[in-house]
């Protein structure tokens, strides 16, 4: 056995939820923990805005322009896509990687737009490297309103939260984690950390699952 195969692959965690939930703060802690414990480990952020395709949804979501909403969602999905080479390249080597929003986000978002039904919109995500756990953090949009305004950008809107809760909550499977988002943040950290723990040495010697296929 070749000390690569030894080490065994990294582990696919992604953070999703509706918006203010505390989901970058969490993937931050846990980035962190990898680090402090010697896991190697790569952040991702979806969207990621720094590529051609990312400034594109940058300016739309900022209202700077406007996208008809079938190639808004084709270019969500090309965002996600466009960094798979480097993520499967990553895992495979032993690095885990930790996600801030994923495909679930993508259908999520689109579906709670009038005339989108859930089956076309997981179509283009379908193939996607599949996360080994999903942590769903969980809040109430009243409780999320009150704990800082929504900004500027064109889905923070308390109605539109609503409806977003709802398309995740018709996403949810048996390999996600439903987090209760208004406890006090170490608390929650330390649930997502004990998860990731007991998950690590299941998954290392598999082969990472392609996402609804
Ligand atoms: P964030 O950088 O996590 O605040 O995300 C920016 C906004 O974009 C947020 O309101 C969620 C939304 N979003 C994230 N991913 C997708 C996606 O794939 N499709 C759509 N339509 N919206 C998304
Ligand atoms: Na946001
Ligand atoms: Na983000």
């Amino acid at each position: 056995m070749s000390l690569l195969s030894r080490k065994g692959r990294g582990i696919l965690v992604a953070f999703e939820g509706c918006d203010r939930g505390g989901k970058s703060t969490q993937c931050k802690m846990l980035v962190d923990y990898f680090k402090t414990t010697g896991r190697d480990v790569a952040h991702f952020s979806f969207p990621d805005r720094t590529t051609i395709i990312g400034q594109s949804i940058d300016s739309y979501l900022q209202g700077k322009s406007e996208l008809e909403d079938h190639a808004v969602h084709l270019l969500f999905s090309a965002n996600r896509w466009e960094a798979v080479p480097k993520i499967t390249q990553l895992i495979e080597r032993g690095t885990s990687v930790i996600m801030d929003r994923y495909a679930f986000s993508g259908v999520a978002f689109t579906a709670a737009k009038k005339g989108f039904d859930v089956t076309w919109c997981k179509y283009p995500d379908r193939g996607l490297p599949c996360p080994d756990i999903v942590f769903y953090l969980e809040i109430a949009t009243k409780d999320a309103m009150s704990r800082a305004s929504f900004g500027n950008e064109r889905y923070e809107k308390a109605e539109f939260q609503e409806r977003v809760a709802k398309v995740y909550k018709e996403l949810k499977s048996d390999d996600w984690r439903v987090v209760d988002a208004l406890r006090d943040m170490n608390e929650i950290h330390e649930e997502i950390k004990s998860t990731v723990i007991k998950l690590e040495d299941n998954v290392k010697y598999s082969e990472l699952k392609n996402l609804w296929t």
